[in-house]
């Protein structure tokens, strides 16, 4: 109860904020998104992860103002954004959207909302799923994700490979881009299997006409591989750790 408690007045006391992680696009190493990344500091200065959080905002059903919070706020950060370059700042956010928040809230007119509020077109937003999300209620989450791109926005399947579902979801969904687990990438230079998997991965998403993000990119050999095998953009932290609202606007004013 402890962190419940806790987590339920940081989010009406304002003390999540978001970070911001660069992903770029392996072949030109352009940078056009970022994925927003949930973070909470306490009044005594405790930092928690969202490895921590999560889980516990999932079964509280706190998931539900944090993920509406994240949502808003991922929204007025690139209106912000954009108004500061004097029109459009030249990346999407992505957000990540949890199994039970799926499950629990409407997503797709918060979504909706948060763009209108801002004045922001759908392709400005891509939202993260994971493979989790598929197994309760297909059906429901396919309707979501159809309302989602009725407004625009783009579809990644986060950590791609890692849940226990079944992939005949992937031709009757509306994905555009698969992101591949960073337990496949990290390491794949000198590990065979991970390598043929991501391989695989690769070769499956170009089948299907989708994207390809891989995640945990640390060094440049990695990228240089990558890029070679296809794979469209990179996120990790070669590039950047996940970064502070200021510092991602400062990296994007350099890119441009
Ligand atoms: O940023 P970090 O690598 O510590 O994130 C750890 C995990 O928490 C990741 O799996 C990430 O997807 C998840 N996470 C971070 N921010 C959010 C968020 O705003 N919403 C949801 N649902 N998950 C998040
Ligand atoms: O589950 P999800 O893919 O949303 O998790 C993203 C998490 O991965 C974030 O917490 C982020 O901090 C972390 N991350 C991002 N890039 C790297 C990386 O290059 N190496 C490692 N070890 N972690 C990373
Ligand atoms: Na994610
Ligand atoms: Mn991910």
């Amino acid at each position: 109860f402890g962190m419940e408690t806790a987590l339920r007045r940081a989010i009406e006391r304002g003390q999540m904020r978001l970070t911001y992680q660069p992903i770029r696009d392996l072949s030109t190493g352009q940078l056009v998104a970022f994925e927003s990344l949930a973070r909470w500091r306490d009044e005594n200065g405790v930092e928690y992860s969202p490895n921590d959080f999560i889980p516990v905002a999932e079964e509280s059903g706190l998931i539900v103002p944090l993920g509406r919070w994240a949502i808003q706020e991922a929204a007025a950060t690139l209106a912000q954004w954009d108004a500061r370059c004097g029109g459009h700042c030249g990346v999407r956010l992505a957000v990540n959207l949890s199994a039970i928040q799926l499950q629990r809230d409407t997503i797709a007119p918060v979504v909706e909302a948060a763009l209108s509020a801002y004045g922001l077109e759908g392709s400005r937003f891509t939202l993260e799923l994971t493979e989790s999300a598929l197994v309760t209620d297909p059906d429901r989450i396919a309707g979501i994700m159809h309302a989602l791109k009725r407004l625009g926005t783009t579809i990644a399947m986060d950590d791609f490979g890692t849940g226990y579902s079944n992939l005949a979801y992937l031709q009757k969904l509306p994905i555009d881009i698969l992101k591949i687990d960073r337990s496949f990438v990290s390491g794949m230079l000198a590990d065979r299997d991970k390598i043929a998997i991501v391989r695989a991965v690769l070769s499956l998403a170009q089948a299907l006409g989708m994207k390809t993000t891989a995640e945990g990119i640390e060094t440049n050999e990695l990228a240089q591989t990558l890029a070679a095998l296809g794979c469209t953009y990179g996120q990790g932290y070669l590039y950047a750790r996940p970064l502070e609202a200021e510092a991602a606007y400062a990296m994007l004013v350099e890119d441009r």
